[in-house]
C-alpha cells in the first residue's frame, strides 16, 4: 500500500522578497496540490493520501484557493482515493472562520476535527483494513502540558496510521502539540504521519515509522523546501519511504569565497557562472574583498540569469587604507600585516606579490574569524 503523505504547503503563502516575481511564484507554488493529485491519478503513486496540517498559510485562505483545494481533493475522493486532512498550526481550526469550520462534513474524505486524539475512521484499502487516528490541535482544549500519555489504538487486525501535526520529542514552547515518542510507542501504531518540521526526517518508533515528509515547494533561503514528495510504503514487512522528484523549484544559498580574488571582475565571474535562469538564488560573498563590493550594479547585470538572484555581502572590506591603519595596531594582526608588507617591498616580481596579495587577504580574513 502506498501513501502520499503530504504536510506543511501553506499554500497562499505570498513570497514578497521575489518582487515582480512574487505573484508569479505564488501561483506556481500554490499549483502544488494539484500537480501531486495529477500525479497520484495519472501514475497512480498512491492508494491514499494524507494532509498533515499547514495546507494553507493561514486559517482563512482566500475562498478561490480554498474552493480550488476542495475540487482537488474532490477529485481524489471520486476516483476511489481516500484522503486524510488534519489541520495545523498555521491553518487552525481554533478560529470560528477557519476553513475547516466554513467546510465541515463538506470537506473532501476523512477531515480530522477533534481537539484530543481519537479514531477517527477505518477504510478498506485493497481488502486491508487502515485504521486512522488523530488530533485537530485546536488552542486551550487540546492538551499540551503535559503532553498527552495515551494514545487511541483499536485492537483489530490491519494497519493502523495516525496522524498529527506536532513536535516529536522537541518542545518547540510555541504554539503548537507536543508529541512524545515514548508515548506513541505505546500505541504500536505502523506510521505516524507528520508536518510541523518543514525538513524531512524519518524516525523508528517500535516496529513502525514515524516521518515529516518535509515542505516540498520552499519559501524562503532559511525554509527552502525538499523538492520531493514522500510516499509511505506499508504492507507486509517493515514500512519504508520513498521520495519522488515534485518538479518544484530550486531555492537555494551558494557560499562563495572571494578572498583569491584581486579584482573585481574576477568575482562577477564567479557570479555569473552560478546563473541558474530556474532557482531561486541567494550568493553569499565570504572571505576578503579587494574592495567596496558594487552589489546594485551585479545585482541588476546579473539577475536575468536567475530566476531570482540576491547577494549578500559578507566580505571583510580590505582597502590599503585600512590595511595601512592596521599595520599600526600593536596586535597579531598589526604584527601579521607588517610582515606581509615587508615581504611586499622586497617581492623579486609580480607572480610573487599576487601571492602575498594573495596571503594577506586569507590571513586577514582568518584573523576576523571567517572560515576559509
Ligand atoms: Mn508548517
Amino acid at each position: 500500500m502506498r501513501i502520499l503523505h503530504l504536510a506543511d504547503l501553506h499554500l497562499g503563502w505570498l513570497p514578497h522578497s521575489l518582487g515582480p516575481r512574487a505573484e508569479e511564484r505564488q501561483r506556481e507554488r500554490d499549483s502544488l496540490l494539484s500537480r501531486a493529485v495529477d500525479w497520484v491519478l495519472a501514475a497512480r503513486g498512491a492508494d491514499m493520501v494524507i494532509i498533515a496540517g499547514d495546507l494553507f498559510e493561514t486559517h482563512r485562505p482566500p475562498a478561490a484557493l480554498a474552493q480550488r483545494v476542495v475540487a482537488d481533493l474532490d477529485r481524489l475522493v471520486q476516483a476511489g482515493v481516500p484522503v486524510i486532512t488534519v489541520p495545523g498550526n498555521h491553518d487552525e481550526i481554533t478560529y470560528h472562520d477557519s476553513v475547516y469550520r466554513q467546510y465541515g462534513p463538506r470537506w473532501p474524505g476523512v477531515l480530522i476535527r477533534d481537539p484530543m486524539p481519537v479514531h477517527a475512521a477505518t477504510l478498506t484499502i485493497k481488502g486491508v483494513p487502515v485504521h486512522i487516528y488523530g488530533l485537530a490541535y485546536t488552542g486551550g482544549l487540546t492538551q499540551t502540558n503535559p503532553p498527552i500519555k495515551n494514545f487511541p489504538r483499536l485492537e483489530a487486525d490491519g494497519l493502523h496510521i495516525a496522524v498529527f501535526h506536532g513536535s516529536l520529542d522537541w518542545d518547540a514552547g510555541d504554539r503548537s502539540l507536543p508529541l512524545e515518542s515514548a508515548a506513541l510507542l505505546k500505541a504500536r501504531y505502523d506510521y505516524v504521519a507528520l508536518g510541523h518540521i518543514h525538513q524531512h526526517q524519518v524516525h523508528r518508533i517500535g516496529n513502525g515509522l514515524a516521518v515529516y515528509p518535509g515542505m516540498v515547494e520552499g519559501k524562503t533561503f532559511s525554509d527552502p523546501g525538499v523538492g520531493y514528495f514522500t510516499v509511505a510504503v506499508l504492507g507486509p514487512g517493515p514500512a519504508r519511504v520513498e521520495t519522488v522528484p515534485a518538479g518544484a523549484r530550486a531555492v537555494r544559498v551558494v557560499e562563495m569565497d572571494v578572498t583569491a580574488c584581486l579584482e573585481l571582475a574576477e568575482i562577477e565571474g564567479r557570479l555569473a557562472g552560478a546563473a541558474d535562469r530556474e532557482a531561486i538564488v541567494q550568493i553569499r560573498l565570504t572571505g576578503a574583498a579587494p574592495e567596496r563590493l558594487p552589489l546594485a550594479q551585479w545585482q541588476e547585470r546579473l539577475a536575468p540569469g536567475f530566476y531570482h538572484l540576491e547577494i549578500v555581502d559578507d566580505t571583510v572590506a580590505l582597502d590599503s587604507g585600512v590595511v595601512d591603519a592596521w599595520a599600526e595596531e600593536p596586535t597579531v594582526r598589526g604584527q601579521f600585516v607588517r610582515r606581509i608588507k615587508a615581504a611586499l617591498a622586497q617581492a623579486a616580481d609580480a607572480d610573487e606579490r599576487r601571492l602575498l596579495q594573495k596571503a594577506l587577504r586569507y590571513g586577514l580574513a582568518a584573523l576576523e574569524g571567517q572560515a576559509l
